[in-house]
């Protein structure tokens, strides 16, 4: 697992090489910009149990199938199950966010999820779609500006936003 700073030294040390001022300059720019990152983070974290039970109902609501007998959300086992998984999946893009790169959430998280789900017959592009649910409540908590000092935050929607689509992509 790295941080974006790990991530550099380990990218200058396999080449042998001090930092180079490009690397530095990403550093530089995430520390000057922490406190956005942290107000991300705190509002994916203090909205998660939203954030998963919107994007589990709309879901259903866009697939019926899966809470309908023979789905794959029917019964209250495969259903809490469903909505443990999709926290665990919201638990690993905070701690990628927080950590500003991607390796925490595809080591310990979508390392062979594909083949999970292809081996208990979860529809994974299903779960995949709820993962796109979760990024529009994520990104639209992140963007909201009540309570937090306005600024520019883009950049780091962005980066909150491939993190879900990388989350998607692995197993769709
Ligand atoms: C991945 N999910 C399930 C299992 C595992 C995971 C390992 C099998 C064991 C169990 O049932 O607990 N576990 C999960 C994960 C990590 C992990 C992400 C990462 C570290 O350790 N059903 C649906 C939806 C979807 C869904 C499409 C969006 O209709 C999920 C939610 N996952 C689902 C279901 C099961 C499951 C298990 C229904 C139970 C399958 C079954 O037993 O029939």
């Amino acid at each position: 697992m790295l941080d974006a700073f790990a991530k550099v030294v380990a990218q200058a040390d396999a080449r042998g090489e001090f930092l180079s001022n490009t690397q530095l300059d990403g550093l530089s720019a995430m520390v000057a910009e922490a406190n956005k990152r942290f107000d991300v983070v705190n509002a994916i974290n203090s909205n998660a149990s939203v954030i998963v039970t919107s994007a589990a109902r709309a879901l259903f609501a866009e697939q019926p199938q899966l809470i309908q007998p023979g789905g794959n959300a029917y019964t209250n086992r495969r259903m809490a199950a469903c909505l443990r998984d999709m926290e665990i999946i919201l638990r690993y893009v905070s701690y990628a966010m927080i950590a500003g790169d991607s390796s925490v959430l595809d080591d310990r998280c979508l390392n062979g999820l594909k083949e999970t789900y292809a081996a208990l017959g979860v529809p994974a592009s299903s779960v995949a779609a709820g993962i796109q649910k979760m990024k529009e409540a994520g990104v639209s908590l992140a963007n909201d500006t009540s309570n937090v000092t306005v600024g520019d935050c883009s950049s780091l929607i962005a980066e909150l936003s491939s993190y879900f689509d990388r989350a998607a992509a692995s197993i769709a």
